[in-house]
């Protein structure tokens, strides 16, 4: 099959890809509208390239809700390609005139030169063969995402040459955008539940929630895409902000939260570990009390509620563990600007305090039953020698761990009243456990 040729390349063949923008596309492509077929990309693990390809790039996804599950089979993935062993043909193909879009999830930690420099080797053959532009839409959990990457995009294209600087200025655009669907990993289950409905064994299948959003800047190279978008239900919006910002405070920082207590509790699943009051009470507080007053989202509290409830989605099977991957490139967008806005209100943002304690524990690698678990961060070899060499001083721990600029950024490891508060809490889960811990603060704050 040709690698070229389709409307849309996709960077980052994960799973959240293939339930959310894959199936946004799939349903124009269904419209009859040809030009949204994908080239999926797989950035690393060859394996989703490898199974897509065996069964001609069908797969399943699940949506499942309190009515039982339902099922789609996407068609939309036309082609695939690994960047590592590939990327040439992977340039062709965001080279090719017939792409119009170029879709990112490629997680937190892979924006920077690497990544531009892949973009603007198929940019550069865009200006001198046919001048054609496109949008490139980043669909990773970082604010500003659109434009931090035409940030990169632009420096490294300064590092060649002027011209192809003005083109990628005048002809890519690059919205921001907030996409929104919890899509946990392929597991066995989902598979075989996919194999006893379908009746064929798909590798691929996936399993996710009624619920998605996909909020993008209104800046494409082709303005009538704002309206073919918005007819297939994306929302396409001046300023993507607001969104954004709520999505990342609140969603993502609670979940990190609630992911890090359950694996330090040895529960498997997020909806296990929202189903015990006390840890959704928790998460409840630290929206009400500790983020959303720094939101701009209006209903940022209906919100809060809405979110506990897809948490509690029992068909998901979300691992604490996956959530807690990357935690060291998560806390600084999730945890650390709704920190610095409380404390500038000299606001002591207890709940958080209490995160930060969980996650110096969770560090530590083992849960209260002894057990040891594994989860991936470039930096977790070091950050779990730390929070095991301090272990038993909590407030050494503290210093070491909240010390780290690159984490908590320049101010808070000197704010004594933050460093206290997460000291309180450190030492008070080692010493009594994280569920009295939790219990301790929940009696000793406003409800
Ligand atoms: C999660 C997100 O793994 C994580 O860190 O918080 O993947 C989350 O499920 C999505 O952002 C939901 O849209």
């Amino acid at each position: 099959m040709s690698p070229t040729g389709t409307g849309v390349v996709h960077l980052g063949l994960g799973a959240f890809h293939r339930a959310h923008q894959a199936m946004v596309f799939d349903a124009l492509l269904r419209r009859g509208d040809a030009r949204w077929g994908i080239t999926g990309v797989g950035m690393r693990q060859p394996e989703v390239v490898q199974s897509l390809r065996q069964q001609q790039h069908r797969y399943s996804v699940q949506v499942t809700n309190a009515d039982g599950p339902q099922w789609h089979t996407v068609a939309a993935v036309q082609a695939t390609l690994m960047a590592s062993t590939e990327r040439r043909l992977v340039i062709q193909a965001m080279a090719h005139p017939d792409c119009r879009w170029i879709t990112l999830t490629v997680t937190e930690k892979a924006y920077g030169a690497e990544l531009a420099d892949l973009l603007l080797d198929a940019f550069a053959v865009r200006h001198t063969h046919h001048g054609l532009g496109l949008t490139v839409a980043s669909c990773d959990n970082l604010p500003g995402n659109g434009r931090l990457l035409r940030q990169w995009c632009l420096q490294q294209a300064r590092a060649r040459s002027d011209a192809l600087t003005d083109w990628v200025a005048r002809q890519v655009r690059f919205p921001n955008s907030m996409v929104d669907r919890i899509v946990p990993q392929v597991s066995a289950e989902g598979v075989a539940q996919a194999q006893q409905a379908l009746g064929w064994h798909d590798r691929c299948a996936l399993v996710t929630e009624p619920f998605w959003e996909w909020v993008i800047e209104d800046d494409f190279a082709d303005p009538h895409d704002a309206d073919v978008l918005r007819s297939v239900g994306v929302q396409v919006v001046a300023d993507v902000q607001v969104y954004e910002e709520a999505k990342l405070r609140m969603l993502n920082a609670s979940h990190s939260a609630l992911a890090a207590a359950g694996a330090v509790l040895g529960m498997a699943t997020m909806h296990a570990v929202v189903a015990m009051p006390a840890l959704r009470t928790w998460a409840h507080r630290m929206m009400t009390h500790d983020i959303a007053p720094h939101v701009h989202r209006a209903d940022a509290l209906a919100y809060r509620d809405a979110l506990l409830t897809r948490f509690a989605n029992p068909g998901l099977r979300h691992l604490c563990l996956q959530i807690c991957n990357d935690s060291s490139q998560k806390i600084p967008l999730r945890w650390v600007p709704s920190v610095l806005a409380a404390r500038q209100r000299q606001h002591r943002a207890t709940h958080l305090a209490f995160a930060a304690a969980v996650w110096m524990r969770f560090l530590q690698g083992h849960c209260e039953q002894g057990l040891a678990y594994l989860w991936s961060d470039a930096w977790r070899e070091r950050l779990q020698a730390l929070a095991v060499a301090h272990g038993p001083e909590p407030q050494h721990c503290v210093n070491a761990l909240l010390g780290i600029t690159d984490i908590w950024g320049p101010t808070l490891a000197t704010d004594a009243v933050w460093r206290d508060s997460v000291a309180q809490a450190l030492a008070r889960i080692q010493r009594q456990g994280l569920l009295p811990a939790l219990q301790h603060q929940l009696d000793t704050t406003q409800p």
